[in-house]
């Protein structure tokens, strides 16, 4: 088989990538490790920035989106038993977010995917990757138990952290950036009305705790706990009570209303960064090449955001011949992904009850919490970054 694009991996990455691709005439080969289902059943992100949503409607994808979105102006930073209002949509001259599962984009992107006929296979194995720095690399896996190659032009590497792309490059060739968190999130999926209209960011002597959602009827909690901490030391109710220790207002009663958990996992905190995002006729994208903490939620929006770039360069190559694009595509995602790098480590360091802070650490953070949600300047900073920086073309 033959193509001029092939992708690893029908992430948000990948299956973005094919479609930007298709609108410029470029074909792709997709090939995904896991069922359709698992793909579009997997709980992840849950924030859009403007900038992706306007990506989705550019893709003409957006239709679900704007049906079942849930567009926020704002966030609460809660501590000390107080609730901070960030206003979003005044403090960066009318943006905003969107609340809409990772797994419905997958959804969207799956069926434009389908609909179009353009090839694209799951439960592939044994994906490996050949001849990078040639013209004519290679895909080799086995599908349906028949062994399958692909000659490509180029090779995306969309297969996520644990994906064999970022593998496939020697070592010596990248430089690898990374921290690891003292602690890790417990998340829930329940159906019960989220306690409130906007998400809640909580910082709590306890540790940490979110309240996100999914739909007016379905919540998206989560929890500070500890890493590699067993799920079953957390039945429903240990974590409905420690929600509501955390959440619950000064002098004020709990008031999280509980519902069925409908789903559960505990998800480890780091931050990753490979230099350079290619090798030879291999780009990495998405969380091939980087990982944000997600108190940010940053990585979805990362992951498109490098596709935007990726594409344009291809598109650039087939319409002029020329490589110049593709030989800056590093250099332009990894200012952007340091950018977000630092806001998704701030975030993180900023909320978290760091089990080896030094009483001055402690004084500190809560002097920061004081600063962001009371001073106009500091708040801005918060709201310029967390709404997405992306389409400020002064930047990138
Ligand atoms: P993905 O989504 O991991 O997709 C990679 C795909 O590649 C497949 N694959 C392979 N396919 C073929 N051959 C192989 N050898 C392969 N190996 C792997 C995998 O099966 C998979 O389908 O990477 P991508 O596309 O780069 O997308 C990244 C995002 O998924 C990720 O950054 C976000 O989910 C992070 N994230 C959040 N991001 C946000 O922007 N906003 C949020 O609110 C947000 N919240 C979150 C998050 C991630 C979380 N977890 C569980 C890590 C909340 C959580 C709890
Ligand atoms: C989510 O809804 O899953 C979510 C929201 C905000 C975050 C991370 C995850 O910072």
């Amino acid at each position: 088989m033959r193509t001029q694009v092939g992708i690893v991996g029908a992430g948000p990455a990948g299956l973005t990538l094919a479609r930007l691709l298709e609108m410029q005439g470029i074909e792709s080969v997709v090939v995904e490790t896991h069922t359709r289902q698992h793909v579009e059943e997997r709980v992840r992100a849950g924030v859009l920035e403007q900038g992706t949503v306007d990506l989705m409607h550019r893709l003409g994808v957006a239709d679900r989106l704007d049906h079942l979105g849930l567009v926020h102006h704002g966030i609460e930073i809660r501590f000390g038993g107080e609730g901070h209002r960030i206003d979003l949509h005044e403090l960066t001259g009318g943006r905003s977010i969107t609340i809409y599962g990772q797994h419905e984009v997958m959804k969207d992107l799956i069926n434009a995917r389908l609909a179009s006929s353009a090839p694209l296979f799951f439960e592939v194995a044994g994906t490996s990757l050949h001849d990078l720095t040639t013209r004519a690399p290679r895909i080799r896996f086995a599908h349906g138990g028949r062994a399958t190659e692909i000659v490509c032009d180029f090779i995306a590497g969309c297969d996520g952290f644990h994906g064999i792309s970022r593998r496939a490059i020697p070592s010596g060739q990248l430089t690898t950036y990374e921290r690891a968190y003292p602690y890790a999130w417990l998340g829930i999926l329940a159906d019960v009305a989220p306690p409130s209209p906007e998400l809640i960011y909580c910082h709590h002597d306890r540790g940490f705790a979110l309240v996100s959602m999914r739909s007016p009827t379905v919540s998206r909690l989560y929890l500070q706990c500890t890493p590699h901490e067993p799920i079953e030391g957390w039945p429903d109710d240990r974590i409905w009570d420690e929600l509501d220790r955390r959440l619950t207002l000064s002098g004020g009663a709990p008031t999280l209303a509980r519902g069925p958990v409908r789903q559960k996992g505990i998800t480890d905190m780091r931050s990753f960064v490979v230099e350079p995002m290619q090798y030879g006729r291999l780009f990495l994208a998405g969380d091939a090449a980087h990982i944000v903490p997600p108190t940010g939620a940053k990585g979805l929006n990362l992951a498109v955001a490098d596709v935007q770039v990726l594409a344009a360069a291809l598109g650039a190559y087939y319409e002029t011949g020329s490589d110049s694009l593709l030989e800056r595509y590093s250099g332009t995602c990894l200012r952007r992904v340091w950018t977000v790098q630092r806001f998704s480590w701030w975030m993180t360091s900023m909320l978290h009850r760091d089990p080896d802070a030094s009483p001055f650490d402690r004084r500190r953070q809560l002097a920061e919490l004081d600063y962001v949600t009371s001073s106009r300047a500091a708040a801005t900073s918060l709201a310029e970054n967390y709404v997405g920086l992306g389409d400020d073309s002064r930047r990138w």
